[in-house]
């Protein structure tokens, strides 16, 4: 039986399997693909999944940006800490999904559709780089009713902290609102991962819609950068940029906003709603040799900065998880943890 102190953090986003291999320049090309970037599948990109499976030897890992995060939170909370919601379909790559889960001790709660198939992420490593190609699936079918169903909105109303991954605004901006509200109307702090740059740029008004509710708002440099282009701000200096978002209108008032963004190897800046002096926590660096793949880096940072807002801890201390995670997760295949576990060492 689950007790009251079970699934302290709820998420939500869009489950997807990633098809991940290491590619070329002529596979960029071929797609029309950037180096680093993150977007929705056309039609002209519909070959690039087999195209993967059969000519580059990809691999299949779990995927989805919100749910590597909750894996990522999981380990490093309590057991029975975590639980993600998102739509899945009913085939093997929803299997798989299940099984990488289950080794993470992360609780989900699918929207099953039979119809449609589970999401899918193509990935193409180039270096240090990452592409990522989407076909949302079945992950683009979740809706209101399955997190208005009584069992799941009770889990909503138990959790003390949300986390919403900003690709979900093309899903289901309805049920993000739903979290939002429900986290402010109960003081409960509420975390929304800005996801890639499409989404400040295509996804604005859902995206704006939200902001009153952002307690903690995490990106990284380029998405705080497509912000600022797609909101007139006039500028790309990301501290800059971090204040704006900071200091955006807030409903919660009991709370101050924070924005986090992150810069890869740069320092990750902090920004506080009120506050002039945007702080810098430089990362813990690794050397190259070390990295296997950066994809699922933010994500893994995420999920260890959420694990220490749950945990009560002050900013510094959840920055430094998110940094220690990350830099576990990008010595593994994809977005992934090592296991057996690593234990997480407090700063000092
Ligand atoms: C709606 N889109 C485009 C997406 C995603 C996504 N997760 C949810 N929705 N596009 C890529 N990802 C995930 O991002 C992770 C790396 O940060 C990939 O599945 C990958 O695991």
């Amino acid at each position: 039986m689950a007790s009251t102190r079970d699934y302290r953090l709820l998420c939500l986003e869009n489950p997807l399997l990633d098809i991940q291999a290491v590619g070329d320049e002529a596979l960029l090309e071929k797609y029309s693909l950037k180096a680093n970037d993150a977007i929705l599948a056309e039609e002209k990109h519909q070959g690039i999944f087999e195209d993967l499976l059969t000519n580059y030897d990809a691999k299949l890992i779990a995927g989805g940006a919100a749910q590597n995060t909750a894996r990522g939170a999981q380990y490093i909370l309590p057991p029975n800490s975590v639980v993600y919601l998102g739509g899945v379909g009913d085939d093997k790559y929803a299997a798989i999904l299940h099984d990488a889960v289950k080794q993470a001790g992360l609780r989900v709660e699918y929207r099953v559709d039979p119809k449609e198939a589970t999401g899918r992420c193509g990935v193409v490593i180039t270096g240090h780089n990452r592409s990522m190609c989407t076909e949302l699936g079945a992950a683009n079918h979740y809706d209101l009713e399955h997190l208005k169903k009584p069992e799941i909105w009770a889990l909503v109303e138990n959790a003390e902290v949300y986390y919403v991954g900003g690709y979900h605004f093309t899903v289901c901006p309805p049920a993000i609102m739903e979290l939002a509200k429900q986290a402010a109307a109960n003081n409960k702090p509420f975390i929304l991962s800005l996801s890639a740059p499409f989404i400040a740029q295509f996804f604005k008004d859902p995206l704006d819609a939200s902001a009153p509710y952002w307690d903690y708002v995490i990106g990284n440099e380029t998405e705080a950068a497509a912000y600022a282009e797609s909101h007139s701000l006039g500028t790309t200096d990301v501290k800059v940029i971090a204040k704006a978002l900071a200091n955006l209108p807030k409903e919660n008032t009991q709370r101050k906003r924070v924005a986090i963004i992150t810069q890869g190897t740069e320092p990750t800046l902090v920004a506080v709603q009120g506050e002039d002096e945007v702080r810098e926590f430089p990362v813990h660096e690794i050397s190259k040799e070390q990295i296997n793949d950066t994809n699922g880096a933010g994500d893994a940072f995420a999920g260890g900065f959420a694990s220490g807002i749950v945990e009560g801890k002050s900013i510094e201390e959840s920055v430094h998880r998110g940094q220690w995670l990350a830099r576990l997760s990008i010595q593994e295949l994809g977005p992934s943890y090592p296991f057996p576990k690593q234990t997480y060492q407090p700063s000092a």
